[in-house]
């Protein structure tokens, strides 16, 4: 099977890191494409840069149709242009976010989420909030980390993560820690081995369940409000968006 691995951001080395993540996590005989669109920002951690973001991600989707792959993954934590890539494919397509909050709920009864920046904490609330995970997530903590810190590798960047998930795990009540970038995915065995703590990483829930439902014959249901886009024409710089 072909699964599209889509970083919503231009910065090529988190798309490495992301791709080998993902291909670590895949079965054999899941091939593997690890991509970051043509246009966009550099990193994701604001409404700004997700709103930008989507245009790149509905292009690779598109891309993707047309060399018939079976299913994609959103590799960011907001999710962006999630339900807009589901009206385009015809495959399922799953986000970060929504698959390790998923994935969370069903190995323990509260999660915690360890992220980047404060300001992009209202993002996964809401998020846990739209797929119905409210319930299960105890907390939000962020790092004050910018996401390309994450690719800086002279960084202290670990030594921040790992503290602040000590903390999540020691004053949040929670089971397990979801881990708020796709830029964190590597850091996932270190975190648990040295905390102690089931840790997931978005990236390779969202591979085994694209896998799943592509094994499973499940495909975007075309019925309702996922169904392909009206066709119309889009204008100026949007002008190859149209669909007919
Ligand atoms: C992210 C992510 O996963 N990739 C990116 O550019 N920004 N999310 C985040 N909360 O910082």
């Amino acid at each position: 099977m072909k699964i599209k691995v889509i970083n919503p951001n231009t910065t090529h080395s988190m798309t490495r890191k992301i791709g080998e993540c993902a291909r670590r996590a895949a079965a054999p005989g899941t091939e593997i494409s690890a991509v970051s669109p043509m246009m966009g920002p550099a990193s994701i951690e604001s409404h700004y840069d997700e709103a930008l973001s989507v245009p790149g991600v509905l292009e690779e989707i598109r891309r993707g149709e047309a060399e018939r792959v079976d299913g994609y993954v959103i590799a960011c934590f907001g999710d962006p242009g999630l339900f807009a890539a589901r009206e385009a494919a015809r495959g399922p397509v799953i986000g970060i976010a929504e698959a390790a909050m998923h994935v969370a709920s069903m190995i323990g009864n509260g999660f915690g989420i360890v992220t980047t920046l404060e300001r992009t904490c209202g993002i996964a609330w809401d998020l846990s909030d739209r797929y119905g995970m409210r319930r299960f997530c105890r907390a939000i903590r962020s790092c004050e980390l910018n996401v390309l810190d994450l690719e800086d590798t002279g960084s202290t960047a670990y030594q921040v993560i790992l503290a602040e998930c000590r903390r999540a795990m020691n004053e949040d009540k929670i089971d397990s820690i979801v881990l708020g970038c796709a830029g964190m995915a590597d850091l996932c065995s270190s975190i648990e081995n040295d905390l102690g703590i089931t840790v997931i990483d978005g990236v390779s829930a969202a591979i085994k369940l694209v896998e799943s439902l592509v094994q499973l014959g499940l495909k975007t249901s075309k019925r309702g409000e996922w169904a392909a886009p009206l066709p119309k024409a889009y204008s100026g710089l949007m002008k190859d968006f149209a669909v007919s």
